[in-house]
């Protein structure tokens, strides 16, 4: 990747970071964990390799991203709103009454949302629906999901992931945000992988991709590129990532949701803002 691109989409990753953290910070509790931990594959997709037009969000030939873990919605709101899908601020209604940005997912609601989550697990089945749909339309496209390593303890997860292999979609790329924590404490105290995720999806049949830092740009570019490669499987790109990652107050505790004080989202914030500064004078 060219020097000036990767700067740029490090930058965007901090402008997610930041916005992410006014989103969340307008209600003042939420889900910032598993928001943190995405936002550097959000600025890859949306910053470079994905296909859409803000101006047509329903653009029949576009890439599609679906947020299976639908709790990391505020993220999403950041980077529709910084791609220019609406104005970054209207989601800072987040969760209010007749918003058009709730805290999961809803393609009724918000331009650029392609399918509605919240249930975990069925993010992936409805996935493997739009790149088969979009596979037998013919259409040049790709569709991307997001998995948490928590919401891989769903069956409906394994369902999707057998039918796609089955049905050869190597259109259909899905990131497991391997952050190491679900809800209530670690994925290997609460309910183990047994041999890992990569090895699971590589016995269904699927090519598999371990990228070692899940919040490195780059890394995750270069997974993508290899992707693109795969000409009969599916492929599952496994972020190893930080579970609040680049928040003072989430980082350090790994939390899944967060209700900190007004001082601690302002300390957030600004922390964020002076780390985005930082990336842009690099
Ligand atoms: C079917 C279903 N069961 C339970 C929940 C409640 N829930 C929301 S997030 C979450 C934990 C998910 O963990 P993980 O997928 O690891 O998320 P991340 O750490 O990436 O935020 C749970 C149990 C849900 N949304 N859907």
């Amino acid at each position: 990747m060219q020097k000036e691109k990767l700067k740029e989409l490090r930058v965007f990753a901090e402008e997610i970071r930041v916005e992410t953290l006014k989103t969340i910070g307008s209600l003042g509790f939420g889900h910032v964990g598993g928001s943190m931990s995405i936002v550097e594959t959000l600025a890859v997709l949306y910053g470079d390799v994905m296909k859409v037009d803000p101006k047509n969000p329903r653009w029949e030939d576009r890439d599609w991203c679906v947020m299976s873990k639908g709790h990391a919605g505020p993220a999403m709101y950041a980077t529709l709103g910084l791609k220019g899908f609406y104005p970054v601020t209207d989601a800072y209604t987040l969760n209010q009454p007749h918003t058009n940005f709730p805290s999961h997912t809803d393609r009724t609601k918000t331009p650029g949302i392609d399918l509605t989550t919240g249930s975990l697990g069925q993010g992936m089945s409805s996935a493997v629906g739009a790149a088969l749909g979009n596979k037998m339309d013919g259409r040049n496209s790709h569709t991307f999901v997001f998995v948490g390593d928590g919401e891989a303890d769903e069956g409906q997860v394994w369902e999707g992931a057998q039918f796609a292999a089955h049905y050869k979609l190597n259109n259909l790329i899905c990131f497991v945000d391997s952050n190491k924590r679900q809800l209530d404490g670690t994925v290997d105290t609460i309910m183990s992988h047994g041999k890992g995720l990569g090895a699971k999806f590589d016995a269904f049949g699927w090519n598999v991709i371990d990228v070692a830092d899940g919040n490195d740009v780059e890394q995750i570019w270069n997974a993508v590129q290899q992707a693109y490669q795969s000409d009969a499987a599916p492929t599952c790109i496994i972020l190893n990532t930080v579970k609040g990652k680049g928040c003072t107050f989430a980082e350090p505790s790994g939390a899944h949701s967060s209700q900190p004080t007004k001082e601690q989202w302002d300390e957030a914030i600004a922390a964020a803002e002076a780390r985005l500064a930082e990336v842009k004078a690099q």
